[in-house]
């Protein structure tokens, strides 16, 4: 009989256990969770070895597989247990016992995954493909395994891509790279290394001309997306930016109902991405222009008495801080809230970006203090709440408020949506 053990009790690993109770039925199964009270317990049945509080090396040793969660750091265990896979590359390899292998769209990057993955899944299921996303996007992949799909868009973060082999992709893209989760890998380097493994096994690898650190190592077939010089790139025309490949004009700025210039390169990635499946132009086009965006990306959650709030929680490292500012238009004073777990960031290259604006800085949460250091008159809060109320008071016609927090929420909230939904409640109170 065959051991597999799940680490982690969270969204994948209870997904894996439940994928292993329908379909591996004749293995012994354990589950190892850290925490002395992680989530889904009360439902994890008498038949499987339950082991809470510790890591549990005896479990470990007598394994024959082990299908770790993302949120686990397997630096340490992975030079012991060889054996050891993340719950992707187990789906990728449960794929492969299939007779008919899914189309499949694979997509990483330090931001914009979510907002690219949306947009491809929106483009094929209008184009009438039976189509699934799945991965860090927040549906774990083994929750969409048995639906007999035809495509699949993956959003993959670092942790998923640390142990992926076996994942065969029509397309693959690495957005852009730039610090983040510096808590868990050694450097940028090791960071970007399991960001890369997105091309191992893709027909078309997608980079960003204008991010090195996203060039494919190995000469495989490739495609570059940029704001000029590359086969998928940005022309402007009478002050209009319009979308090209090649000589073929996409679509323009204004046809589009996201705004940024990232987003004009988020939606050159995803033209490239789709390239493959050979879907007709006009229908990708309507695809492209119904699309509004997520919520809690540079969303104007509310505006009175002439005042924007504008809620960006999604903004949870140093790189959508810098894309949120880039080209931020604000009449008068920018009213900016940042802070929570800065996962060893270096937040210093925003100093002379933060200067080009009439700017209230605010700093709450766990790391404020990295963040305080960007501006004399910074103030400094034990939380959200706290800055709202301080700063209610002194809002003038023309300002904006924005919440983009440069950092994960997990310090004082349960995740970035919590925090974003709390920031609208407070919005409306204060605003
Ligand atoms: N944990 C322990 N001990 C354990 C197991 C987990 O302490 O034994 C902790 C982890 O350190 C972490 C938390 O529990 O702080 C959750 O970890 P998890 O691996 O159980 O997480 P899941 O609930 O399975 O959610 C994961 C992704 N979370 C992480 O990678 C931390 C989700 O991405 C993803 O949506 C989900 O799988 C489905 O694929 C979230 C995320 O924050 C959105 N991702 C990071 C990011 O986007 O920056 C990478
Ligand atoms: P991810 O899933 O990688 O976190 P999202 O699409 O959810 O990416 O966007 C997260 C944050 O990053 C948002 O605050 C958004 O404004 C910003 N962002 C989106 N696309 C890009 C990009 N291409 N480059 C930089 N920042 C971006």
């Amino acid at each position: 009989m065959q051991n597999i053990t799940v680490i982690g009790l969270g969204k994948s690993g209870f997904s894996t256990l439940n994928y292993l109770l329908k379909h591996y039925k004749n293995s012994n199964i354990s589950v190892i969770d850290t925490r002395p009270t992680p989530p889904n317990l009360e439902f994890v049945p008498a038949s499987v070895n339950l082991h809470t509080g510790s890591m549990n090396h005896e479990i470990l040793d007598s394994s024959d597989i082990i299908i770790t969660s993302p949120g686990i750091d397997i630096r340490q265990l992975s030079k012991k247990y060889t054996n050891i896979i993340g719950d992707v590359e187990f789906f990728a390899q449960e794929l492969l016992k299939k007779d008919k292998y899914p189309k499949i769209i694979a997509i990483t990057g330090s931001n914009g995954k979510s907002t690219v993955t949306t947009l491809c899944t929106e483009i094929l299921q209008k184009a009438g493909i039976k189509v699934s996303l799945g991965g860090n996007i927040g549906t774990p992949v083994l929750d969409v395994i048995d639906d007999n799909y035809d495509a699949y868009v993956l959003e993959l973060s670092s942790y998923q891509l640390e142990t992926l082999k076996s994942l065969k992709t029509v397309s693959a893209v690495h957005l852009n790279l730039s610090p983040d989760h510096l808590d868990r890998y050694d450097d940028m380097d090791k960071y970007n290394e399991a960001k890369h493994n997105i091309f191992y096994n893709t027909d078309l690898a997608v980079y960003n001309q204008q991010d090195e650190k996203t060039y494919p190592k190995n000469n495989i077939n490739k495609v570059a997306f940029s704001t000029d010089n590359a086969e998928y790139f940005i022309k402007v025309e009478n002050g209009i930016s319009t979308l090209y490949h090649k000589d073929e004009a996409l679509l323009n700025e204004n046809e589009i109902g996201l705004v940024g210039q990232h987003n004009l390169l988020n939606i050159l990635a995803t033209y490239a991405l789709i390239s493959p499946f050979n879907l007709n132009d006009e229908q990708v086009k309507q695809a492209i222009a119904n699309f509004k965006g997520l919520p809690h990306r540079t969303e104007l959650i509310y505006e009175n008495n002439g005042v924007k709030w504008v809620n960006d929680s999604k903004a949870t490292n140093l790189g959508s801080l810098v894309a949120c500012l880039d080209g931020l238009k604000v009449q008068n004073t920018l009213h900016l809230l940042v802070g929570g777990d800065s996962k060893g960031a270096d937040f210093s290259e925003l100093k002379p970006l933060l200067s080009k604006f009439k700017l209230k800085l605010y700093c709450y949460g766990r790391d404020k203090e990295k963040l305080l250091i960007l501006d004399d008159a910074a103030l400094s809060f034990e939380t959200m709440e706290d800055s709202i109320k301080a700063l209610a008071p002194t809002i003038e016609k023309g300002d904006m408020v924005l919440l983009s927090p440069a950092c994960a929420s997990l310090d004082q909230f349960k995740n970035f949506e919590v925090r974003g939904d709390e920031f609208t409640r407070l919005a409306k109170i204060y605003g």
